[in-house]
């Protein structure tokens, strides 16, 4: 049985002023049958994980870098992200594939390399509008899922988050037979590739415009173990809900 997940993803957004807002989620959701993630930015990982001890919320990195160490300028590693106080970090979000030319050969080092450290890898997948339209979907996911997660996957260190890209901050949001589609594909390429035991323990998050008013829906459908917010986590009153519509 695959615990839940409600993970938050805060991007470029928050300073200290809004830690408020998690100090709120963390008061108003210990005990929650579901476990629960904010991955604010660097800046905050510090404060937001002393803030979070006692209480059943962890806190997550946005990115890490592959290597261990070294002459990596404005860079942060895996090791860094565990000292600072996180237990997970998010990998190949589609705004760094885009935005950092992350390719998923990079995306699976830097896997490899949370693992290393002890971290969750929340390692995304998701196809553009133009793939998606051209009926590629699929083809794009698989080839996403064999590059970016690294052999030593567990169902422990590792999540896979589907994130269409055109679904991004957008509003737009796939029909639950689209998500329903793409989840049990990644779950039957996962069994495939790790054996049944691994393959069905690793917990599937679908991410893109999740909000109060689609979350149950979304959380219907099949092998949807939870979600990544984005602009929804980023208020207590916004992300409350979507907990509360998974647990
Ligand atoms: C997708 C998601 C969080 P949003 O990027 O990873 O963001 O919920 O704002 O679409």
């Amino acid at each position: 049985m695959r615990r839940k997940l409600a993970a938050g993803n805060w991007k470029m957004n928050g300073t200290r002023a809004d830690l408020a807002e998690l100090e709120a989620l963390c008061t108003a959701h210990d005990g929650a049958d579901v476990d629960l993630l904010i991955c604010p930015p660097f800046t905050l990982i510090t404060a937001a994980a002393q803030l979070c001890d006692g209480h059943d919320m962890r806190i997550g990195g946005q990115d890490c870098h592959m290597a261990a160490s070294g002459a990596h300028t404005g860079d942060i590693s895996a090791e860094m992200l565990k000292d600072a106080g996180a237990s997970a970090v998010i990998l190949g979000h589609s705004e760094r594939r885009a935005d950092h030319a992350e390719t998923s050969d990079i995306v699976r080092a830097k896997a490899r390399a949370a693992h290393d450290a002890g971290l969750l890898a929340i390692i995304c997948v998701g196809e553009s509008l133009s793939k998606r339209e051209a009926q590629n979907t699929l083809d794009i996911i698989g080839g996403q899922l064999s590059s970016s997660i690294p052999d030593s996957a567990t169902g422990e260190n590792t999540v896979v988050a589907y994130e269409p890209c055109w679904a991004i901050g957008t509003g737009l949001t796939p029909t639950p037979d689209q998500i329903g589609d793409v989840h049990d594909f990644i779950r039957t390429r996962l069994e495939k590739r790790f054996g049944a035991g691994i393959g069905r323990s690793v917990r599937l998050l679908y991410g893109g415009s999740v909000k109060a008013g689609n979350a149950a829906e979304i959380f219907a459908v099949s092998n949807v173990d939870g979600a990544l917010v984005g602009g929804a986590s980023l208020k207590a009153d916004d992300f409350s809900p979507i907990i509360k519509a998974l647990e």
